[in-house]
């Protein structure tokens, strides 16, 4: 009724919500509808449409259904290509897919034989034959780290490289330059971007190096024969020029030497209070053993870092892996389990900036739970009642942490005004993560940047 007692009018139960998703008020009544991917289950309630039960979702391999919506995956052995069809993978194509001699692929999968070296043992990769000495002993290669390289080659803007420093390459072996394309150079060498102090390893079994644009590629389809050495500076006279035979590769995949070498090539640009470390579980996927130079405006060519706050045009060395690993200070491992599923956690390390630069540590949607168990996330929650969802990690050597256009001050409510903070000049670790504080008058919720100022060990 309205005020004159005489008229009915319409009561807008929108007002209260009645609805799981959107609700539109009509004369009389009202009327629920649900977000794309649900479906009305009563008159209220969304509920989500299993879109796998029907023709498997459209899936050529594995549909799976989620909330609100559902992905197409292909089995073990197969990745979806561009056009989202599953195609097989070429294990052999990398470190010939851990196999001693010889490997072959297969529709799903691969076969190892051993052709020159005698049997294939039960494990399927290694080869009966000689006991051979491990490569590790033949260079003397300390706590089965990859060997140093020989070989620099300097990158600047003939290659495509834009950078505040030099960006510098260094093989174990010399390197080609291509008969039939001079602008392509390539090495067989294990192979590394230099920065400051430390080594990063790129890959173990050589790299192309393409200009303009540029791009690095991991795998070297050219022989010797196909190019002419070019003079690259040997770093020291008494620098090993390494024959890296296949055995040697085999030694290095089975002791997981990438991850050692990659994780002790972060140490000096981290913390001095925090490492990375392997764990004493099983090797990391082949297929991960490498890294990738990109510019920041092609993170995106890698889903799982791509919330990292990093500057377009900077260059930055990128790791996405799927094992689990140690993040340790003088008194605590903790260790974080594998993602789940094909997800996998990103690291990028800026290689550009003349100042220390800063690491990033992503973890993906079914790596997170594992992130919020380390230390520091209790202690926040414990002692600030900050329910922290974290999804990424930075830390800076130097006190100096750099992320793309950082908030320069954060208002908080005070129930009188707005209280400005500036973030700490000397932060050295940033964490991105969705926030939920809660007291007796408010709650806070919502997607942040927190930046801190960490010296205590015990903290971590
Ligand atoms: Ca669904
Ligand atoms: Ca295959």
């Amino acid at each position: 009724m309205d005020s004159t007692g005489k008229t009915c009018i319409d009561i807008d139960e929108c007002l209260q919500n009645p609805c799981d998703h959107e609700c539109t008020n009509t004369f009389g009544s009202y009327k629920c509808t649900c977000n794309s991917g649900y479906k009305l289950a009563n008159l209220h309630t969304c509920n989500d449409i299993n879109e796998c039960l029907v023709n498997n979702g459209g899936c050529q391999q594995q549909c799976i259904n989620n909330e609100g919506s559902y992905k197409c995956e292909c089995y073990q052995g197969y990745e979806l290509n561009t056009s989202g069809v599953c195609v097989d993978i070429n294990e052999c194509l990398m470190y010939r897919g851990g196999c001693e001699d010889g490997c072959t692929n297969t529709p799903g999968s691969f076969i190892c034989d051993c052709t020159t070296t005698g049997y294939l043992r039960d494990d399927k990769r290694s080869c009966t034959g000689d006991e051979r000495e491990k490569v590790f002993d033949s260079y003397r290669l300390p706590r089965q780290m990859l060997p140093e390289p020989c070989y620099d080659l300097t990158l600047g803007a003939s290659f495509g490289v834009y950078c505040e420093l030099d960006v510098i390459i260094s093989s174990t072996s010399r390197w080609l330059r291509l008969g039939d394309d001079p602008s392509i150079i390539y090495t067989h060498g294990i192979s590394f971007v230099k920065i400051r102090n430390s080594v990063i390893p790129i890959s173990m079994q050589g790299v192309v190096i393409m200009n303009e644009p540029f791009k690095i590629i991991p795998i070297v389809q050219y022989t010797i024969e196909d190019g002419v050495f070019i003079q690259s500076t040997k770093t020291s006279s008494d620098c090993d020029d390494l024959n890296i035979t296949k055995s040697y590769i085999f030694d290095f995949v089975h002791a997981d030497s990438f991850l050692q070498t990659y994780f002790d090539s972060l140490t000096d640009q981290l913390p001095f209070w925090l490492r990375f470390a392997t764990s004493n579980g099983p090797i990391m996927s082949i297929r991960d053993m490498k890294t990738d130079l990109v510019y920041g405006y092609n993170i995106s060519l890698f889903p799982e870092c791509s919330e990292a706050p990093i500057t377009r045009n900077n260059l930055y060395s990128v790791m996405v892996f799927n094992t689990d690993f140690v993040v340790r200070n003088y008194f605590i491992n903790n260790l974080l389990k594998s993602p789940e599923r094909y997800e996998k956690y990103c690291i990028i390390a800026d290689i550009c900036s003349v100042s220390l630069g800063t690491i990033f540590f992503m973890a993906p949607e079914g790596g997170r739970e594992q992130l919020s168990k380390i230390k520091i996330f209790e202690t926040l929650k414990d002692s600030l009642k900050l329910q922290l969802k974290p999804y990424g990690l930075g830390f800076s050597n130097l006190n100096g942490i750099q992320v793309q256009n950082p908030e320069q001050t954060t208002a908080v409510w005070s129930g009188d005004g707005n209280i400005t903070y500036s973030p700490p000049t000397s932060a050295n670790l940033w964490i991105g993560c969705d926030m939920e504080k809660e007291d007796n008058f408010f709650i806070v919720k919502g997607n942040t940047d927190i930046f801190l100022d960490v010296q205590d060990l015990e903290m971590v």
